[in-house]
Order: structure tokens, then sequence, then C-alpha cells
């Protein structure tokens, strides 16, 4: 077996919560103004944002909804996600965060596979709440804010708790992020307080904080990486945050300005805009020292495009969402361009065959396979796709093909998984294809991802059909009925049959290639 790691040194395992972990920097600095809503400016302190956390806790816990329950949140990135997320975990409970964006029948889905007991959402979004309360029998909704006749998170606020329900670090689900892994549909990623407190100090290693350095959060709270690198690392490691419900780039842009950001956390999509949107002239960056992206590749060309334009260092990240999720970061010092860069500390690293099993040298492409401790325990109710995923001794199969060079670069260079990345979020094929197949007229589908250089990839697809086969715009039509918005595809092809192995497995590289030669 060869196993690469990073010469940094380990960072110790400590023995606390993730929200112990974010308040051991609070209650130094507890008249900082840590969050910052960035559309109406409204703010807590770090001493105001522990006093909610506590207080909703007490609350929870008073009336049932605290130790051993499931909340889901469905919001924007504002201050009182951070409120709801170390609330419920302060309270011993389990957070599942929603993409707000989605339609009631994806809410839906969510609530009845991660068995959630309440869901907190906003006004904006409380109608699909609602209407996919009641698809799953009902459950009591919460609002951030106000809205007739339903209760709200100053309700919920009881007697404040001091002290954290006690948790077992290392099997309680803290959070339950959804990801659909590396094939099939999304699931439950159960991750540990121990998983999320060392991916913080794994990435505040690598990540030279300086004590409140603020930052624009728009990579969404719901995702692992706005949650992990933006909200706890932010808060853990000093800085603050201004948050932004979406991404607007001229809002971005006037609030790294406005508090000369140090850094900015970003993704590939967004790293395009800051190479070649002209708008970006009329702010002054000066004080920007790094963008760090991360979700999908970056290419070297725009990574030098951006880094020479805002006149700082360009650099990558690599996670997922079933390693907490960073096992990769570029050095500040030394990135290369094109590559992920280096393992965290506590992170072993592998090269495999995807074919024989067998380890291959430095430098030559395989499936990047890691162990660590910030690998997740497993996904929720799912033994086959957790077996398929997480070796006996430990090792995660990311589904990724990777390479690293004779320095321990990594540079991620192809997708074994099914996995379509539009503009980082994750969109499941097989998600879209079950989609399709519940029209009466598709009798086969199957979607792929096709490069494109704003999104980065999007997906198509090829439909078999019956005589009531419905148009491309009837297709498209469908799947607007239940998907959100980044999951419509954007092609549709009629084809005679689906390529398929002789195990019924979709020859996905085959239809890839196809579309290649008629590019
Ligand atoms: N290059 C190429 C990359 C890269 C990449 C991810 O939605 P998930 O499960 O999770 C994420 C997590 C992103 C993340 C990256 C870097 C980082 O520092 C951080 O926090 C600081 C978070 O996206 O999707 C996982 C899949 O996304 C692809 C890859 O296929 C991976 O398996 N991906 N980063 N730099 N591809």
């Amino acid at each position: 077996m060869t196993i690469y790691k990073t010469a940094a040194p380990d960072v110790a395992l400590r023995d606390i919560t993730i929200t112990q972990r974010v308040f051991e920097n609070l209650t130094r600095r507890p008249d900082a103004v840590v969050l910052t809503d960035g559309p109406t400016g409204a703010t807590l302190t770090a001493a105001d944002l522990m006093d909610r956390v506590k207080r909703l806790a007490g609350g929870l816990n008073a009336r049932g909804f605290g130790a051993g329950k499931t909340v889901a949140l469905m919001a924007p990135n504002m201050p009182d996600y951070a409120v709801v997320f170390h609330g419920v975990a302060w309270a011993g409970g389990t957070i599942t965060t929603i993409n707000p964006t989605y339609t009631a029948a994806e809410v839906a889905h969510q609530l009845r596979d991660s068995g959630a007991d309440m869901l907190i959402t906003v006004p904006m979004f409380l109608e699909t709440a609602q209407a996919a309360a009641t698809e799953v029998g009902g459950l009591p909704l919460t609002v951030i804010g106000s809205a007739e006749g339903t209760q709200t998170l100053d309700d919920l606020m009881g007697a404040p708790q001091e002290a954290q329900t006690p948790v077992d670090l290392d099997t309680h689900i803290v959070v339950l992020p959804y990801s659909s892994g590396t094939t099939g549909l999304p699931k439950g990623v159960r991750l540990s307080h121990r998983n999320l407190v060392v991916n913080v100090d794994q990435i505040i290693a690598g990540a030279s904080f300086e004590e409140g350095e603020v930052a624009a959060g728009f990579l969404p709270f719901f995702h692992i990486y706005g949650m992990q690198a933006l909200m706890n690392v932010h808060l853990a490691g000093g800085g603050a945050l201004v948050t932004l419900p979406r991404f607007d780039l001229e809002l971005f842009l006037q609030i790294s300005q406005d508090h000369r950001a140090r850094r900015m956390w970003i993704v590939p999509p967004v790293a395009l805009a800051l190479a070649k949107h002209p708008v970006v002239d009329q702010y002054d960056l000066s004080s920007v020292e790094e963008i760090f992206s991360g979700a999908a590749p970056l290419g070297g060309e725009v990574c030098d495009a951006v880094a020479k334009r805002l006149n700082c260092v360009a650099l990558q990240g690599y996670g997922m969402t079933e390693l907490s999720p960073v096992t990769h970061i570029s050095p500040r010092h030394a990135p290369k361009s094109g590559s992920s860069g280096l393992a965290t500390p506590n992170t072993d690293c592998r090269i495999v065959d995807p074919d024989t099993g067998a380890d291959l040298p430095a430098g030559e492409e395989g499936e990047l396979w890691i162990r660590g401790p910030q690998v997740m325990m497993g996904y929720l109710n799912n033994d086959k796709a957790t077996a398929e995923t997480l070796t006996q001794d430990g090792w995660l199969k990311t589904g990724d093909i990777a390479k690293i060079d004779a320095d321990g670069y990594m540079f991620i260079m192809d997708r074994l998984k099914e996995l379509i990345k539009y503009k980082g979020f994750q969109v499941a094929p097989a998600e879209l294809e079950a989609t399709l197949l519940t029209h009466d007229g598709i009798t086969d589908a199957a979607v792929i991802g096709l490069p494109d250089d704003e999104a980065g990839e999007r997906p198509i697809a090829f439909i078999v059909g019956n005589d009531r086969v419905p148009d491309a715009d009837g297709v498209r039509a469908h799947l607007k009925r239940t998907l959100s918005s980044y999951k419509q595809v954007h092609e549709v092809y009629f084809v005679d049959e689906i390529p398929k192995s002789a195990s019924g497995k979709i020859l996905r590289r085959v239809l890839r290639d196809r579309m290649k030669d008629t590019a």
C-alpha cells in the first residue's frame, strides 16, 4: 500500500463539540460583531450569538425538540442560520440542512428520509415548507422572522441552557447534509462532532487566519463548503462574516471592498466572473490577498487570470460532503496552478487503480482514496451505499480520478462517479432519471454532464419514448414540476436505446463520447 501524507504535523484530536469549538473563540471577543446580514445590515456580536444559541437550546429541550431529535433547516445564509445550527447542536440534536430553493417534493423527500421532527424556514419559503410538511403527514413549522399563524424562532427561545447536552463525540450525528456520493440518489451523510471539529482545525492549520478578518459569505451554509469553511471556520478562526442570501456579484464586491476582505471563498464560476467581468474594475479590492476556490475544478488559465487581475494568490481546495469536507488545500506560499494542493494534516491518501484495486505509483492517475478523522460515519439508513463507499479499514473511495506529483500536490483529473457539478451544486443523474421515468411517455432515460464554460458542467438528457413521448419542452416541464432550477436539463436528445452494460448499468462514457463525436 502506498500512502501519501503531508509533511505538516498532525492536529490534536480534541474532545469537544463543534459548538464548543466555535464558542472557544467567541468567548474571547464577546463585543465583536461576528455576523452581519448583508441585505439589512443587522448584526450579531459574539455574545449575542452565544446567548441566542443557548436560549434556543433551552427552548428546544424544554419543548422536547432537543436531544435525540432532528431539526430540518431550510434557509438562505443569514446570521440566525448559525443560531439554529449551533442551537440544535448545543441541545444535543441533529440538523439536516435543506437547500432553500428546493421544490416541495424535494423538501418532502429529505424530511421523510432524515426523519425530521421540525422544519425551520424563513417567510419567503414558508409556502413550499408548508406543502412539504403536509406531504409528509405534518410536522411543526417555525419561521425565522415572522409570519401570521406560524411559530417563530423567537417563540422557541427559552431559558438559556448553559452547558452543552452531552453527546458521544464519535457516534452522535450532529449534521446530516445530503449528497449522492458516487452513485444513486441523495443520501444523508452522517457527520459527528469529531468529524466537524477536526476538519475545522485541519483547515485553520493551513489557512493563516487573522483575528477579525471579514469575508462576504455567499457560499450556501446548507452545503458542507459554506457550512464548514465559512460559517464554522470563520467563527472558530477569529473571523467574521457578512452573509448574502444568494450570490450577487456587485454586492459581493462591495462587501469585500468595504470590509477590506483578505480572502474570498468562492467556486469556479465566480472565479471566472472575477477574471473577466468589467464591473470588477470599479471596486478597490487591494485588501484581497487570496481567493480560495473549491467544489469543482478550477482551470489553471482562469486561476492564473484572476490572480493576475486581483494581484493576489489563487488557491484551490478539494473537498466532499462525506469528508467534512476538506482533504486538500493549496499552500498559500507555494501553490501550483491547477492543483488542489497538499493533503491536510491527519489525512492519508492513496491512488488506486479502479479496475484492479492496486495502488499506483506517484504521478499516475487513479481513484483517490482517503482515510482520516474527517471521514464520515456513513450514510443514513443505507448500509449498501456505505459499504460501497467505505472499506472495512476506513478508506473512503472518492469516485474522483486524481494524481499526486513528486512534491505531494494533488490534481483532480476526471470523475469516475456519476455526479454532475452545476456551478458547484450536486446534480445526481439517478435523481433526474428516476423523475424522467415517472412520465408515462418515457420508457428509458439517461442523464450526463457536458463541459460548460460558465457552469463547469450542464446536465443533458437522453430519452427513449413510446407513443405518448413528450417533446423537449414537455420533458423540461415534467422535470420542473418536482426538481429545482439547477437540476434542469439543458438539452434533450431522443434515442432508440440507452447503452447499458450486461448488468444493466448505464454506459455514461459511451454517451459522453457520442457527444464529443458530434461536437
Ligand atoms: N477540484 C475538482 C476541486 C474540487 C472538486 C470538489 O458537493 P460535494 O460533496 O462537496 C464539495 C466540497 C467542496 C469543498 C472544496 C474545497 C474546500 O476547501 C472546501 O471547504 C474549504 C469544500 O463540493 O462534492 C464533492 C465533489 O466535488 C468535486 C469532486 O468531484 C468531489 O468529489 N470537487 N472540490 N477542487 N473537483
